[in-house]
């Protein structure tokens, strides 16, 4: 279950400065000899990988990206300053290649990885490289290499960020589709779902985040109860859960019952799963008796944050987007 986000971008590495010709002036030595330094190296343009860019979506808007040139070498053998490289941040997964030869260049998975997509031109010497013993003055310097332009097309095999779990009928595709562009199948009956979907969230606080809404989970699912749990292995990679509850599904005599049943299944299924960060959300809000389960629920849960929301009509969806996207900046290991 993979979507695919992609991008084509043109990337240009800077030129190499131009070598200098310049001759030594100093008192008493009239005619000193060649002191042109060497230009500097035109800067790099590096593609790296950081959890803080989750789609390709920044491409729309920025496309053409040119690197810095070398400045030129300067007397008294001074070389020129060398570009700064032009780092181009892409998320984990992005597979890139050659967009005019359709060639694979790199495949980039992890955070923190870095690939030299265009290399600077190197820095035209100075004329005092020319000097020979039978050539004391040369009058001339190389220029610097040009930069090299190369188109690229960028795959991103998009990872869901955030997983939401709960039992059949909770709202999990319900809230998939208010709160992305996904567009799934919702029924009032169980296991509507029938394979997952993904969707991506925008929000008013920087990067958009993923979300993938997987079929119901119900007790014994770990040994092949309703469908099972072979689609938990979708959001194993996910960094946290969104834990879906609809209200009126809570036992008022025994509140977490629902809620302890999905972590159990999620238990059997890994360790891993199991201690992934929570946002745990009481659905259906809008229906009568909702706020008399929410705030047994909530007693029954004591220092656990719940979330209140109708998927529905909207209540509570902006303050749940912030929790995760707060949520997801704790544990993406990045900062800023
Ligand atoms: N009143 C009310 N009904 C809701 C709300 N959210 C979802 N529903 C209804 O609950 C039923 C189940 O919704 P789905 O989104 O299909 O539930 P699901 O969790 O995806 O269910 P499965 O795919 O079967 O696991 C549908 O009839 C929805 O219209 C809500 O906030 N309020
Ligand atoms: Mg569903």
């Amino acid at each position: 279950m993979k979507f695919i986000d992609e991008a084509i971008i043109t990337v240009q590495s800077g030129d190499g400065g131009r070598g200098c010709v310049s001759f030594r002036r100093e008192k008493f030595i009239p005619r000193g000899g060649p002191d042109g330094g060497d230009g500097g190296k035109g800067a790099d343009v590096v593609l790296r990988t950081t959890l803080r860019k989750r789609t390709l979506q920044h491409f729309q808007f920025k496309r053409q990206f040119k690197a810095k040139n070398g400045a030129g070498g300067q007397g008294k053998k001074k070389t020129g300053k060398t570009g700064k490289d032009l780092i181009i941040e892409i998320p984990p997964g992005t597979l890139i290649s050659d967009a005019e030869t359709g060639q694979t260049l790199k495949d980039l998975t992890k955070p923190g990885e870095t690939f030299i997509a265009a290399k600077g031109g190197r820095g035209g010497q100075g004329n005092s490289r020319f000097k020979t013993s039978t050539h004391r003055s040369p009058r001339f310097s190389q220029p610097g290499e040009p930069g090299e332009t190369l188109i690229l097309k960028l795959d991103l095999k998009l990872l869901a960020d955030v997983g939401i779990i709960g039992l059949p009928n909770a709202g999990k595709s319900t809230l998939i589709s208010s709160i992305s562009s996904a567009n799934p199948k919702i029924g009032n009956y169980p296991f509507t779902t029938l394979s997952p979907n993904l969707g991506v969230v925008q929000t008013p606080w920087g990067e958009p985040f993923v979300v993938a809404d997987i079929p119901g989970l119900i007790e014994g699912a770990h040994k092949g109860a309703g469908l099972g749990i072979k689609f938990l292995r979708h959001i194993e990679r996910t960094r946290i859960l969104v834990h879906l509850i609809d209200v009126l599904s809570i036992d008022l005599d025994n509140p977490l019952k629902v809620y302890n049943t999905i972590n159990k299944e999620l238990a059997m299924y890994s360790k891993g799963l199991a201690e992934k960060p929570q946002i745990v959300v009481l659905n259906k809000l809008d229906l009568s008796g909702a706020h008399e389960s929410a705030n047994t629920f909530k007693s029954a849960a004591q220092d656990k944050k719940v979330l209140l929301i109708s998927a529905i009509n909207g209540t509570g969806i902006d303050e749940l987007k912030s929790q995760i996207v707060k949520l997801l900046d704790n544990h993406s290991g990045v900062k800023g």
